[in-house]
Formats: structure tokens, sequence, C-alpha cells
């Protein structure tokens, strides 16, 4: 057996990880050593053993469609592109990268384009995530730097989430906030946010804000400091930003932000008095047309406070992504040029002659958006996408596409063999993934951390940075790109980091520009800066003394999506729990399907009731540019005249199942990062004839006026189907192609069906006007296992076991443990904490991110018993 210790691929939380394989199987736990994590694993780290196998990767390099050699698949990639950059110029060329390659491959991709291809056209996903958050610290503090660390949440005395469902997008941190509360009763908790979510569950409280107005309710923050008269003033603009502040009372923020003045007073009493405060914000402020500015009001507060640079104090950005942070630090968005430093005349000079080139790019290139939108109208002619999902991920996705299709030149680097985004391209370049690629990672708190291999490379997939490298060496940059080993790409990228640096630049890790591959390869996890200079500034503590810190002046705006009689509500979008952005890795893992598995939209009672959409029911919603059809969720967890619907599902998962062909291509005019939390839409409800759960081991072909719901089962294809028409002549007609015995059951609108070949169940399918409650651990197992007996035969066929009655919806995902039998333990079994519910049925006890849910369940059972 051998035991691995490398990082979480997932979340910026940036988990140490123990990988073990064992007679060829993985199994994975927490690394108790790794400070971010301390053992701890959520439920999607505790999963990644499962996101191991090969069944959906892409194995070997195709072109135009056909299976190729690594050789053939090159040598087109840098004639085509050479012809490109031949007739058109090196602007006609981009590459879209991502926050999940790690620091090797992003170093590599940034310099072959910006160095040596000549183009500024290298930009991220993290422009949708990160890129306000990126503007507000270089505005306000001079670098791209986050000055804050965990420890600082656990030591604080008010911790504010905005714009964060940390319960679910960054579980351990939450859980490590959880654990510091309960050991602190002192420590205050504030969420900010339109909904109430999993976060709220320990918060003193929640303010359920009006959407995209947080700027109102922090610039008016900043004015309640001013009034104490004790507030900071030595920073550049300061009297500015306090001017511009000075009509946001109390009454007008509480009107702006849609809450009760007394708890906007509240919440500004808590932060004044709070000796220490800090503020974790995400995409409910990044992801708003005037991002930065949200940021740069948050950053303002704590400047003015003096809760800043301090234990315990500051605003923490978090990251998104496992290496969100990394690909900031090589530079890898198109506005900064390399190693936090910017098109400036004297950074040019010294960029090239690190890299020894006469081709670097003189000016920024296209921000995510508007590159797409270059593409879309010819300008940029051959786009190389590593490690993204663009067609799912992009606002206005019907466009970008389009822009897609359109494309002479689509080249992508993946792991998985079907995507949205790959069906366009024409050369497809098969990568290493998790557990096989070698490198480092950046956390959100800058803890550099390596990604180690524990299996090997698998078909003909190799490491992002080859990849990058051989496609260099083909367009003739061969002298540049030379590397044999990925810690000779981190030596590089750790050396230009401390070059002619002598203490300009915040991020410096020349110190480890010199570790050994013996060194490298066992670097425990270690925060920057690491100078050679061996007196690096300190990121934490030592602003003061540098004397370069500004505050914004901010005048808040409103989100650019305008409600309007014919799109009279808001549509918000984000994560849910166990699912991994366009569900590429975590899409096919059953166990992270048991508690969301269909795209569902979350609305206020009354709007239900206005709007006639049921609980349960299906609805469309739509924009001016697209549609999607949703399960409703009717809950008083979110605000009248918002909608919450999750960013994950795409045409690979469903039909009609993706958010953003709804949302507008509008950004913040500073960072580029789009406004993906905001669309006015309406909604309608859908009453299909029927609904149904189809299983089948091979795939069938449906009809393609269905919409389906794809979930994830072991080794078979189970659709959740729902229709106007019946089906019921085209799945006999499959039956009958394969000879199969069937047996039918109908009555009314209810139509069961299986089919059997020689007693072996080939497919399955239940169906009725609305979705049939039918138990698919029964039909799993009749799968796997021919049921025996006639009776057996029949319980399938009504799908449920009348002797085993089914567990209900999965809440806790790590022991599948489902509502029902948490419902009978809390009414039945007098279960009334979490704690004996643990002891009985085991949930909770794993990684806790399902302990909000079996709160509001005992909540439920509480306000039950009070009502009888
Ligand atoms: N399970 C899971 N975890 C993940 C990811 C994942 O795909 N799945 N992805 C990772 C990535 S890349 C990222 S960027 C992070 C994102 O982490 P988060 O930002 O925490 O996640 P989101 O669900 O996108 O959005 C957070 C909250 O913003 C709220 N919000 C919307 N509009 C507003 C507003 O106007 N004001 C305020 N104050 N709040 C608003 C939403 O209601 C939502 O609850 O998660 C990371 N972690
Ligand atoms: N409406 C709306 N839209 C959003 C958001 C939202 O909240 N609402 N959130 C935005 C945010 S914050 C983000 S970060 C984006 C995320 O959106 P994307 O980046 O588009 O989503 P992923 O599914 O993570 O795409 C990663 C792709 O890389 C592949 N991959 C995985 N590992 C590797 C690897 O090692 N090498 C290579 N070459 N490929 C690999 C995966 O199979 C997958 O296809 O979505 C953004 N879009
Ligand atoms: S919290 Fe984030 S980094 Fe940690 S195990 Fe979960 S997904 Fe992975
Ligand atoms: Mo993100």
């Amino acid at each position: 057996m051998s035991e691995t210790k490398t990082t979480c691929p997932y979340c910026g939380v940036g988990c140490g990880v123990l990988a073990r394989v064992e007679d060829g199987v993985v199994s994975v736990q927490g690394d108790e050593q790794h400070p971010a994590n301390f053992g701890r694993l959520c439920v999607k780290g505790a999963s990644l053993a499962q996101t191991t196998g090969l069944e959906e990767r892409l194995l070997s390099p195709q072109l135009d469609g056909e299976q190729v050699s690594w050789t053939q698949a090159l040598t087109a990639a840098g004639e085509r592109l050479q012809t490109i950059i031949a007739e058109h110029g090196p602007q006609a060329v981009a590459i879209y990268a991502s926050g999940q390659l790690l620091t090797e491959d992003y170093y590599a991709a940034n310099k072959l384009m910006k160095g040596f291809i000549g183009a500024g056209n290298i930009d991220t996903n993290s422009r949708l995530c990160m890129s306000s958050a990126v503007t507000g610290y270089k505005r306000a503090l001079g670098a791209d730097v986050v000055p804050c660390c965990y420890e600082d949440v656990e030591s604080s005395d008010l911790v504010v989430l905005v714009g964060s469902n940390a319960a679910w997008a960054h579980p351990v941190l939450y859980q490590r906030l959880v654990q510091a509360k309960q050991n602190n009763p002192q420590m205050k908790v504030v969420v900010i946010d339109p909904r109430q979510t999993a976060t709220c569950d320990i918060a003193d409280a929640h303010l359920a804000i009006a959407p995209g107005t947080d700027a109102g309710l922090f610039v008016g923050l900043l004015h309640a400091i001013h009034q104490t008269g004790e507030a900071v003033v030595d920073y550049a603009d300061a009297s500015a930003a306090f001017a511009m502040a000075a009509d946001w009372s109390v009454a007008k923020v509480a009107d702006f932000c849609g809450l009760q003045q007394a708890d906007v007073q509240s919440f500004y009493d808590d932060f004044i008095a709070a000796p220490r405060a800090i503020t974790l914000y995400t995409m409910g402020i990044n992801q708003s047309s005037s991002g930065s500015d949200k940021c740069n009001a948050i950053i303002n507060v704590h400047l003015a406070s003096g809760k800043f640079a301090r234990t315990g104090c500051g605003p923490f950005s978090l990251t998104g992504q496992p290496n969100a942070m990394g690909g900031r630090e090589v530079g890898g968005l198109a506005t900064m040029l390399a190693a936090h430093m910017n098109f400036e005349p004297a950074d040019l000079a010294r960029v090239t002659r690190f890299w020894g080139t006469e081709r670097l790019a003189q000016t920024p290139g296209l921000m995510a958006v508007d590159l797409f939108a270059a593409i879309g109208r010819g300008e940029v002619k051959a786009v190389w996408i590593m490690g993204t999902n663009p067609a799912v991920s992009l606002p206005d996705s019907h466009a970008v596409s389009q822009a897609l299709a359109a494309c002479p030149l689509v080249i992508i680097s993946e792991v998985a063999a079907d995507t949205e985004t790959s069906r366009y391209a024409h050369i497809r370049f098969p990568a290493l993934s998790w557990g096989e690629k070698n490198g480092t990672v950046t956390n959100s708190e800058r803890r550099i951390s390596r990604q180690r291999p524990f299996l090997p490379p698998p078909g003909e997939a190799r490491a992002d940075w080859w990849i990058i490298a051989q496609v260099a060496k083909e367009l003739g940059f061969a002298h540049a790109f030379a590397w044999q080993h990925p810690h000779e790409v981190f030596s590089e990228h750790a050396a230009l980091s401390g070059f002619e640096n002598e203490g300009q630049r915040a991020f410096d890790i020349s110190g480890l520009a010199d570790l050994s591959r013996e060194q490298w390869d066992v670097l425990e996890p270690i925060r920057w800066p690491v100078s050679r200079r061996g007196s690096a500034l300190d990121l934490q503590r030592g602003w003061r003394a540098e004397g370069q810190l500004r505050m914004v002046p901010i005048t808040p705006e409103v989100m650019q999506a305008r409600r309007q009689p014919l799109y009279p509500l808001v549509l918000n979008s984000g994560r849910i729990r166990d699912q991994w952005h366009t569900m590429t890795r975590t899409g096919s893992v059953p166990r992270l399907m048991q508690h969301i598995d269909q795209p569902m939209v979350e609305i206020a009672p009354q709007d239900a009731a206005h709007f006639g959409v049921e609980n349960g029911g299906l609805a469309r919603i739509s924009s001016p540019r697209g549609v999607m059809v949703a399960r409703v969720v009717v809950t008083g967890s979110q605000r009248p005249g918002s909608l919450f619907t999750p960013m994950h599902w795409n045409d690979c998962f469903a039909r009609q199942g993706k958010i953003n062909s709804l949302v507008a291509p509008v950004v913040d005019p500073h960072s580029g990062q789009p406004e993906s939390k905001q669309t006015a839409v309406r909604i309608a409800p859908w009453q299909p004839q029927w609904q149904g759960e189809f299983f089948s081991r091979a795939p069938v072909e449906l009809p393609r006026h269905l919409h389906w719901w794809r979930k994830a089962a072991p080794g078979l294809h189970h659709l959740t189907l729902a229709g106007d028409g019946t089906i019921q002549a085209e799945l006999l007609a499959v039956c009958q192609r394969g000879s199969w015995q069937i047996q039918v059951a109908s009555l009314g609108e209810t139509w069961h069906l299986l089919a059997w070949d020689n007693g072996r169940l080939m497919l399955g399918f239940w169906s009725a006007r609305s979705l049939p409650d039918i138990d698919s651990g029964l039909i799993l197992r009749a799968f796997a296992q021919s049921p025996q007996t006639l009776a057996d035969r029949h319980a399938l066929l009504g799908g449920q076991d009348l002797t085993r009655p089914s567990v209900g919806k999965i809440v806790c995902s790590c022991y599948s443990v489902g509502e029902k039998i948490i419902t009978e333990a809390i009414e039945k079994q007098g279960c009334s904490t979490t704690d004996e519910l643990g002891r009985m049925l085991k949930c909770g006890t794993n990684c806790g991110s399902c302990l909000p849910e079996l709160k509001a369940l005992l909540g439920c059972a509480e306000r039950k018993a009070m009502i009888l």
C-alpha cells in the first residue's frame, strides 16, 4: 500500500488529502498535518476516490473528430495556429485558462501567450470569479494580496459573511468557524445574503439584503464609523471616501438595501464595538456589475475602523477554485503581465529580459466576456481552452456557443470525454487529472501546497504544462519551453517572482526557486512571501509601515438587471453542496447526486402563489435571452421578488437546465466580471402530461422533444423524463427490437414498464402525471441482481418495496441517510438534537455539511409538535 500527501482539487480552502492505493483501489482521507484542514474533508473531498475512474475520460488526442497520435495532433495545432498568426497577427489568437490548472500549467500558458505568441489574450475563468476582488485589493493595497488567513477567522470577535454560502462552498473553513464559535460563545456571526442559506445556521443575525445593494450597506457603515470620531484617516483619498459616504444615513441604507433600520443599526453597532472583525466575501459581492466597488466598500470599513493588519481582522476574499490564487500569481489574467507585474514600461522591459523574448505583448488582452464577443465577431480566430467549460459558465451561453461554432480553430485541453465546450473543438488534447498530475496550488490564504500524483497517467493523457510546451515547440519556441519536469517550471516561476524585486512586488517566492527536485517533492504547505532576500514584507501585519494604502471613494450603484413588467423577478444563481461547477467530475458520482439531483428553482411562498407554481412541480424561467426548466422549491428562505437556481446543470446533464442561457453579458467596468448573480426573469408553471423515471442498461435514443435530467447510477443510464404526448410506443418498440419480455402496469395516467432478457432486467420505466415516488435503491438492486420471486418482480413493477419503505431524499450524503428516516427518528424515537441523531443514524458525524439541514428538520418537528 502506498500513501501520498496531496491537495483537494475542488475549492479554495485547499485541504490536504492523504490518498492511498491498495490493490488498485483508491481511498482518501483528510491530512491531519495540513494547516488548512487538520484532517477534515467535506463530502466532495471525501468522495474524491469515486472520481478517479476512467469511464468518462478523454484518453487520446483527437483531430477533427478522429483519434490521432500526439504527433499528428501537435503538428496540426502548430500549423493551424501559425497560419492564423501569419495571416491575422497574434491578436487573432487567444488562450482561455482556468483556476483549476496547476501553477506550473498556468505559468507555461501565460509565458506562451504573452511572451512568445505575443498578445495579451490569455484570460481565465477567474474573470467570472475573482477579478473584482483582485481589482479591489489592487486599488486599496497597491497589490493583489489577501491580507488574512484562516486563523484570523477563528480568532475574531465578529465574523461577517457577505455574499458567501461558506457552509456549502467552503465547508471545511465553515466547520472551523463553527468550532471556533463553540469555543468562544462571545463570537458573533453575521450573514448578509438575500437568501437564508445553510451558512445562516450559526448566524446571530441574517440580513436578507435586496439583490445587488451591498455597497449601500458598507458605505453606510463607513459613515457610521466616521461619526464615532475615532476613524483612522491617514490613507490616501480618505476624506473623499468619507465625504461620499456622508449622506448614507441608516434610514437611507435601510431603504436602499430593503432592510429594517433596526437591523442595519445593530449590525453597525456590532461592527464598531467588536475589538476584532473580519469580513469574508465571495460571489454575492464579486459577481456584480459594480463588484469592484463593493470590494472596496468592504475594504474601506476595515481600514477606517482600524480592523486591518491585526490578528482576527481584515477584508478576506475567499477564492473559489483550488488554484485561483496561483493564476493570479503567475499573471494569468489578460489585465496582468506576470508575477504581479503590469504592462508598465519597466515591467515590460524586465519580463522581456527574464524570458529572453523579442515578442512580449505590450498591452493587456481581451477579458473573458469581450474575448468571446471578439470570437463571435470573427476577430479572434483561434482559441485554446484549458480546464474550463465556457459554453456553460459564461453569461449569454447561446452567443458563446454560436461564437465557438463559428470559430475557425477551437483547441481544448480536457480531462472529460464530453463537455459542452469540447463539442465545438477541432483539436482535443487529453490532460492529466487530479491524482495523476504533479505541481502546486495556492489556496485562499496564500498557502502553496503540492498536488502529488499517486496514479499512473491513463491512456495517452499528458500534463497540461507538457502539452503547452509541445505546442510552443511546434511554433518555434523550443528554447524557452525546454522543461523536462514541473519542478523546473516551478523554479523558473519562483525565480521570476524575485527577479529585480527589492520588495516592490508583494508576490515573491524566490526563496523557493533553488529547491532541488527532492526538496520540491517534499515541500510542506507554505504561505508566501518566501523571499530569497530573507526580509519579505509581512503581508499580514506590515501594511501601515508601508504607507501605501488607499480608501476608494464609493457611490453605491444598483444592479444593471432591471425588473420590468414582463420580467418581474430577479434570478440569483450559485452552488449546491455536493456538485462542482459544470459537473464533469461530480455529476457521475451517485453519492454526490443524492442530495439534489435536478436543477431546482427556489421561490418565496407569496411569489409561488402569485405566479401559480407549486412545490415539487416544474416551471419555466425565462429572460429575453433564453429559458430554463427547473423543479420548484417553495421556501420561506427565499426573499420575495427573487429566485435562486444552481449554476451546475447544462446540456450534458439536462435539457434546458442551464442558467447562463438566461444571463446577460453585463460586466463590471473595472474588473470585467459578469453580473452572474442577477438576471431579470419571469416564471410560469409547466405541467407536462407525464413525468417518469427511466433506467436502462444501454443508451436509448429518446424523442428530441422530451425533457430529460441525467442522474448518476452505477453502470446504468438513469434519466428523469417529462413530456407531452406519450413515449409508450417508442419504448415498446425498443423492447421488441431486443426481443425482451415485458411487464406493464397501467392505471389511469400511471404507466410502468419492465423489460427482461432471460430474467435479466434490461430497462425500467415508471411514469405518472406527476413524478412517481419510486425507490431507486430497489431498482438499482434489481439491475445488479435480478429479483427471483414473482412477488419481488411485482414490487419492482410498482416501484416500491412495501416491506422496505424508501428512506426519502438523502440529507447526509456521507452515510446516505434519508429525510424519512431522520424525521422518523425525531418524531417516533424522540431524537431532539443533532448529536442524538448522529448517535442513532450517524448522519452529520463525518463532514458535518448536512448539520444545517438536520437542524432544520429538528426545527420542523418542533413546529409540528407545537401545532399538534
Ligand atoms: N459545493 C461547491 N463548492 C464550491 C464550488 C462548487 O461548484 N460547488 N465552487 C467554488 C468556486 S469556484 C467558488 S467561486 C465558490 C463560490 O462560493 P460562494 O460565493 O459562497 O457561492 P455561491 O453559491 O456562488 O454564492 C454565494 C451567495 O451569494 C448570494 N448572493 C447573491 N446575490 C447577492 C447579493 O446581491 N448580495 C449578497 N450579499 N449575496 C448575494 C447567493 O444567494 C449565495 O448564497 O465556491 C467554491 N466552492
Ligand atoms: N450564472 C452563474 N455562472 C457562473 C457562476 C455563478 O455563480 N453563476 N460562477 C462562475 C465561477 S465563480 C466559476 S469559477 C466558473 C466555473 O466554470 P468552469 O470553469 O467552466 O467550470 P468547470 O466545470 O470547473 O470546468 C472545468 C473544466 O476543466 C476540466 N478539467 C478538470 N481538471 C482538469 C485538468 O487538470 N486539466 C484540464 N485541462 N482540464 C481539467 C473539467 O472536466 C471541466 O470541463 O463558473 C462561473 N459561472
Ligand atoms: S472544503 Fe474544499 S478543499 Fe476542503 S475537502 Fe471540501 S472541496 Fe476540498
Ligand atoms: Mo469561482
